[in-house]
Parts: C-alpha cells; structure tokens; sequence
C-alpha cells in the first residue's frame, strides 16, 4: 500500500511540469494528497473485481493495478496508450485489471458500476462492483436512482464517495445543506461507513468490511472518504490564463497538507518497526525511476495515425 501510495504520488507529480510546459494537451486532475482512498479500496478487492472512475482516476487506475506506462503514455496522447491515445488522463481503462473505465460526466459511471454489481449478481461470480465519485456527483439524480435500484435488488455494488469539500470551485457548504454525505444514503436502508480518507489503514479496514458485505449478498455499500486534494482542480495550480481561481483558503489547505496521508503512512511505518528509514527510501528510489522509465515510454511513443482518426468509434 505505501509502494502504490507513493506510485501514485510521484508520477501525479511528474507531471507538473510537462502541464506547465504544455507538453499535455489533455486536461489532469491531480490525485495528490487523496491517495489512500483508491489504495486503501483497491487493496480490499481481488483482480476479478470491477471499479469505475470519474475525472480524477489515475490513481484509482493504478490501484487496481493498472500499467503505469500505458497510463502515461494515455496522458501523453499516444497509440501505446490505455485508450490508444483517443481518450487522454480522463478516460482510462483497463479491463484485464478490472478497471472498467473512467469518464468526466460527473455521475456518469456510477450508473455502469450498477450494471456491472447487476451483471455479477446475474451470474453469481461472487465479483463486487466499487465507483468512485466526487461529493460533486451528490447534485446529480443519477446517484440517487443507483442506490434505490442497487438496493432493491441487494447489489454488489460499494458507492464510494471521496469528498474534498469542493466541486471545482464551489465549496460544499454553499451547495449543500449542512449535514455529512454519508446521510444520503439513510433512506435507502443500506450499510454506511464514513472514514478518514487520509488514513490508509482505516480505509482498508472500512473496504475490507464493505467488500464482505457486497460478497455475503448484503450489499450494496456506500462509503465515504473525507480528504483534500493537495493541487488544483484541474492542473497543478488552476492558474487559468494567468487568473488563480483556487478560492480554497491557505489556512485549510496548510492544515492538511499536515494529514498528508503518505507522510501518516511512513510514521505508522516507521513507529511501529515494520520498516525503517533505508527501506522506505528505497521503495522511493525504485518507484521514482519506474515513474521516469513511464515518462520516457509515453514521449518516445508515437502519436495515434492520422488516417486511424475515426477507427473504433462506434458506428
Ligand atoms: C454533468 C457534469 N456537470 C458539470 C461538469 C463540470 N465539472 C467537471 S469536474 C466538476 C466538479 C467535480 O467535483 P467532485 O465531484 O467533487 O470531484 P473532485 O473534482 O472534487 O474530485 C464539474 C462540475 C461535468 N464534467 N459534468
Ligand atoms: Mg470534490
């Protein structure tokens, strides 16, 4: 978990520059700062299972196993690429892992994760369905119509809901009346966990749970994950044409910045003797060049052929 934590970390930031530079045409929505959450989830499920993302899913992509070079390679807009360089950073998948894909309509895959638990429970393959989502996918109707059908029918299906307080620029407490998202899911008489999204074991714990009521037939779940994200919405710095529209206060972003959940992870580590200083700092040497070895993958890659433009679009 902490290999896959820090996977996560440092190919998000490797990125930084080449957006700067605008060698990524494609638009990243950085995962830093809320990788224990797709870690924790992932670590609970077996390769057989199903997850869905949103818009900010390169974590949950490598979580669940997903190749780090075809992911930046994806990022870089290349053939070699997940999606064969046709979707970019916010449509990635990867089915031999169970990664079913990612899509920016906010809300938009919570529904397939649905048909995905109805499919499972169908056959009776034991598989569990998990989706990722926002707190900004809590303003859309979709949601609410998944969890009565998934409910009704006793899906295998764990809604996870990673909250970060804001939908863009828009802080939850202006649009939503003041009480936790996990209430949402009351009416609907299903099992609840909220976790702290920046502690990687509780999160395994709360999934490992959620994943055994799915697979004893008592599901669906919903779970949510308090955290932050450490970069701006969309880009390192959401500096737009030279305008700053990050509105999140230096104070709260400074305060958990504190609960960085990689830095949590290594005191938990450390204190409790499971590994020491050396060791970790391998793990960061080797994961390091492995993000680098992806890098130089993704650039050398050719582009998707001009001619192949309209190849696998369905007609
Ligand atoms: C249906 C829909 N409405 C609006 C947008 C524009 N949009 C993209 S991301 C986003 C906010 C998502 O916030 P949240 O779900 O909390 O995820 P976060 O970015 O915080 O991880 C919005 C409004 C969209 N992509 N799809
Ligand atoms: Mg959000």
């Amino acid at each position: 978990m902490y290999q896959t934590m820090l996977r996560i970390r440092l190919s998000e930031e490797s990125l930084v520059d080449p957006i700067l530079r605008g060698d990524i045409c494609t638009p990243c929505h950085l995962y830093s700062g809320e990788e224990a959450i797709a870690t924790g989830v992932c670590a609970a499920l077996s390769k057989d299972d199903y997850i869905f993302g949103n818009h900010r899913s390169h974590g949950h992509y490598l979580a669940k196993g997903g190749s780090l070079q075809s992911m930046m390679a994806e990022i870089y807009c290349r053939d070699t690429g997940c999606s064969r360089g046709r979707g970019g950073s916010i449509h990635l998948i990867d089915p031999e892992v169970g990664m079913l894909g990612s899509a920016p309509i906010v809300a938009g895959t919570i529904s397939l994760a649905v048909g995905a638990a109805l499919a499972a429970s169908i056959r009776k393959d034991g598989r569990v369905a998990v989706s990722f989502f926002g707190d900004g996918a809590t303003g859309e109707g979709v949601l609410y119509e998944s969890i009565n059908f998934a409910a009704l029918k006793k899906l295998p299906v764990i809604f996870a809901c990673e909250n970060n307080l804001y939908a863009t620029h828009m802080p939850i407490r202006e649009c939503r009346v003041n009480q936790p998202i996990s209430r949402i899911a009351e009416p609907f008489g299903i099992k609840i966990h909220s976790v702290d999204g920046n502690d990687v074991l509780q999160v395994y714990e709360a999934s490992r749970q959620a994943v055994e009521t799915c697979r004893m037939g008592n599901g669906p779940v919903f779970m949510e994950f308090m955290t932050y994200r450490f970069r701006g919405h969309v880009g390192p710095d959401d500096n737009i044409q030279g305008c700053h529209m990050d509105i999140r206060p230096h104070k709260e972003l400074n305060e958990w910045l504190q609960r960085d959940p990689i830095r949590l992870f290594e005191a938990y580590l450390l204190d409790n003797q499971l590994l020491d200083a050396p060791s970790l700092d391998n793990i960061r040497g080797e994961t390091e060049q492995e993000v680098e070895a992806a890098l130089d993958f993704a650039k050398h890659s050719a582009r998707p052929k001009e001619e192949e433009l309209s190849a696998y679009v369905y007609r």
